[in-house]
């Protein structure tokens, strides 16, 4: 077993390696160091072992593919386990198991895993290096792929063996990718232990464990003892021709266009507006000394979903993947490029599918897999916000929750108070996309964006919600955005994308208190004359469904969001339930 020499000086770590090399018998043992050279040979390995395969580097300069086993190209929510000791604090919406008896189940399938293998040790840090609230994290992982998207997607190295120092605390992730046999496939989280462990998969959500595993399932756990917030959120900066910023966190379910928002190019008639990217899937949200909502993007890259990205619907994102950017399961022209459905041009001559076979225009399967995926530094986004990298993070002027709903809910919608808000977050429902295993399209509750990631009892982690109230003076006004609603003939009735900056201007004007709003029995909605449509094309008519609400519609939805309270045992919450009675009231009065 060979070794190297940049190891830290931290005990624990020190001692934790061994303990897991023990177990998995690793040939080698690689430190990672973050470096250029490090990265080098890394790739070099990499391309030599099939790992990736080098794109066109004329045209893609450090860029790479990465196909996937078929069967690991989504998280798997069903293999994904909160293992705390007491079965309750995992909640109704978590799969649980004993602690001591699934360690010991990996423990006997992670016996000689490596075997023949390296593991490489990982060391990282979530958030900015200089924040009071960053965290440190070592993944030990067999796979090459998941070391070079770490190196990308977070602070990768020296710099968080520094941090961790000799004493420091740290998540502690164990991952193996064995046989990508999905009957021998867990992704295990150890809240109280601030551990995850995953084996028998190589894909983003399950593998790279800085991200849904620690900066949302474990970090949510901190977060409720420590009296903070870990969200599924975007962090964008809106700033005004004058000058102003105004900063926006917004909860989506995976694959609803949480990137597209965070990086958006604003229409030609919002001359001088520009939108700042600080993160587009994670915030760590803490109330500031001035009772203000603080929010951190714990990543440093993005891993964004492929298909539907285009100059059009992202043009910033086009421009973030034209260099040193990792791509998994898009297909592959003939000149070594890249190419995936709605890409905005025809798919080229002797295409090269996901799966690596040349792709049949005919065949009626896609070229890209659904869920293809680019992992990209978020220092190639032209329009990163200046403040990404600021320790103490943004100010958080408006939480938005949204969710992808073909009928029911309105373009958008404000809430008149925080608690009112949480309701809006805790009942919202979304159609499921390809971003997990399971079938599509099919509306699901998916409480602020968090079913899959909260890493506690569901019904605490709104409590916790409701709790937080009590320390902001001054809260962020929070909203509900639907950009998916249909009309009867199955048409979209907001054409969303850049258009979705209409949307954004009306909640910044409300936060400002410069626009009005209409009273709706359910939230307040913009009147026409309250949102900017210069040079859109879109029938009052159209804008009038876009934004109704339909007192039918809206009775059947609430009898599902308490059937849904029931079944999580979050209708002891009184305060929801004088929602729902409240908004009974309101439709029965407005007929
Ligand atoms: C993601 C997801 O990859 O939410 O961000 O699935
Ligand atoms: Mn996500």
């Amino acid at each position: 077993m060979t070794k190297q020499s940049n190891r830290g000086k931290n005990r624990a770590l020190a001692q934790w390696v061994a303990e897991a090399a023990q177990l998995t018998k690793p040939d080698r043992i690689v430190w990672c160091d973050g470096s250029e050279e490090e990265k080098r040979r890394l790739t070099q390995e990499a391309i030599a072992s099939g790992v990736l395969i080098a794109l066109n580097q004329a045209k893609r300069p450090g860029c790479y593919l990465h196909r996937s086993n078929p069967n690991d190209v989504a998280r798997s929510e069903h293999l994904t386990f909160i293992c705390t000791p007491d079965k309750d604090d995992a909640g109704p919406t978590n799969n649980w198991a004993p602690p001591e008896e699934t360690y010991a189940k990996l423990r006997g399938w992670l016996a000689g895993a490596m075997r023949g293998r390296t593991m490489y040790v990982v060391p990282y840090v979530m958030g900015p290096l200089k924040s009071p609230f960053s965290k440190v994290g070592v993944e030990l992982t067999d796979s090459l792929y998941v070391a070079l998207n770490m190196r990308i997607m977070t602070r990768m190295g020296q710099a968080a063996l520094d941090l961790l120092g000799d004493g420091g605390e740290f998540n502690r992730g164990l991952h193996s990718i064995l046989d990508l046999d999905p009957e021998r496939r867990l992704i295990c989280h150890f809240p109280q232990d601030n551990a995850v462990w995953s084996v028998g998969s190589g894909y983003g959500g399950n593998a790279l464990l800085s991200k849904k595993c620690f900066a949302l399932r474990i970090a949510s756990y901190l977060g409720r003892a420590e009296g903070w917030l870990a969200e599924h959120m975007l962090i964008l900066g809106l700033e005004s021709p004058q000058g102003e910023t105004t900063y926006i966190a917004a909860a989506f379910p995976s694959a609803c266009g949480k990137t597209n928002l965070a990086m958006l190019l604003p229409p030609p008639a919002f001359k001088g507006w520009k939108v700042h990217t600080v993160g587009d899937d994670i915030a760590w949200l803490r109330v500031g000394p001035d009772g203000r909502l603080w929010a951190v993007n714990p990543e440093y890259g993005f891993f964004g979903v492929a298909p539907g990205t285009s100059t059009r619907s992202n043009p910033n994102a086009m421009k973030t993947v034209e260099h040193d950017t990792i791509f998994t399961n898009v297909a592959v022209t003939a000149e070594g490029d890249v190419w995936w459905e709605g890409m905005g041009f025809d798919p080229p001559k002797g295409l090269i599918d996901w799966r690596g076979q040349l792709w049949d225009p005919n065949s009626g399967k896609p070229a890209a897999h659904p869920n293809s995926r680019f992992t990209a530094p978020m220092t190639n986004n032209p329009v990163l916000s200046p403040k990404a990298e600021d320790p103490q993070g943004v100010p958080i002027s408006a939480i938005i929750f949204g969710g992808r709903r073909a009928s029911t809910v309105p373009l958008v919608m404000e809430a008149s108070d925080w608690s009112q808000g949480v309701f809006f977050g805790a009942s919202m429902g979304s159609e499921t996309t390809a971003a997990a295993t399971g079938q599509v399209g099919v509306v699901r509750r998916d409480p602020m964006a968090m079913l899959p990631f909260c890493g506690y009892n569901m019904v605490k982690y709104f409590e916790h919600w409701h709790q937080i109230a009590s320390r902001l003076r001054n809260p962020p006004r929070i909203f509900q955005v639907n950009w998916f609603r249909k009309d009867r003939e199955g048409a979209f009735l907001w054409p969303g994308y850049s258009e979705n900056m209409r949307v954004l201007k009306w909640i910044v004007d409300r936060v400002k208190g410069r626009v009005g709003a209409e009273q709706t029995p359910i939230g307040l909605v913009p009147r026409k004359e309250d949102i900017n449509l210069d040079g859109l094309e879109i029938s009052a008519e159209q804008l009038r469904q876009a934004t109704s609400i339909d007192p039918d519609e809206w009775r059947a939805e609430l009898d599902q969001i308490e059937e849904y309270f029931k079944k999580l045992g979050a209708d002891r919450l009184s305060d929801f339930q004088v929602r729902i009675e409240k908004a009974r009231t309101a439709l029965a009065k407005s007929g």
